[in-house]
């Protein structure tokens, strides 16, 4: 095909029936594209996704590093991250706390909007007091919580966490327990696990949408 530069009013008129028929076949395609995103969206509203995803956490009445009662009620209107451990661990615990703490500094004022929970599986042992020693270490917009142990059997439950008593020798124990970080919503609504496998920055920036 032959194109001239100087086409002029001759060439654009030349040229409509094709303008016609590319301006229809892009047309339909938009439709299609449309359609497709529709049909994508229907889908993803009637996927079973949602009950699964509501069903991770829920209301919990505990005592807190400071020995005041702390309830989910509390945590409404910022999103707050929750971990389960114990004082003693040996390694996960402390490492996820620094992780989590060195989240909270890098975003500065922001991070009075939001809250960390550490809830110990090990109430036995970590008193309000054990639990404000060790979080003194940590960033203070750390939330150390402790119950009896049907409180804190049912807020692990809540939250899909595992953990038991492995015993030691003479008499010591340590615990086993699921160490993943949960992210929830301003509503309280769980909405991921929190990776920590990235950037204090990235990890931040992902905390800071739902402020
Ligand atoms: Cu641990």
């Amino acid at each position: 095909m032959s194109v001239s530069p100087q086409g002029g009013d001759d060439e654009r008129s030349r040229m409509n029936p094709r303008s016609v028929r590319i301006l229809l076949v892009l047309g339909a395609f938009l439709t299609g594209l449309a359609l497709c995103f529709a049909i994508i969206l229907l889908v993803s509203e009637q996927t079973p996704m949602r009950p699964a995803v509501a069903a991770i956490g829920g209301p919990f009445r505990l005592t807190d590093q400071d020995g005041r009662t702390v309830t989910d009620q509390d945590q409404k209107g910022r999103p707050f991250l929750v971990f389960f451990g114990f004082t003693r661990c040996p390694e996960i615990c402390p490492t996820t706390l620094f992780e989590i703490s060195e989240i909270l500094r890098k975003l500065g004022p922001d991070a009075d909007r939001t809250r960390a929970l550490f809830i110990t599986v090990d109430p036995e042992r970590d008193t309000p007091k054990a639990l404000k020693d060790y979080l003194s270490s940590f960033d203070a917009h750390m939330v150390g919580l402790t119950g009896d142990s049907d409180a804190i059997a049912a807020v692990a439950k809540s939250y899909r966490v595992i953990y038991r008593k492995v015993p030691l020798d003479q008499g010591d124990y340590t615990m086993d327990h699921t160490a993943i970080v949960y992210l929830m919503d301003k509503q309280g609504r769980f909405v991921s696990p929190f990776s920590l496998r990235r950037t204090t920055e990235a990890s931040a920036a992902e905390l800071r949408k739902y402020l």
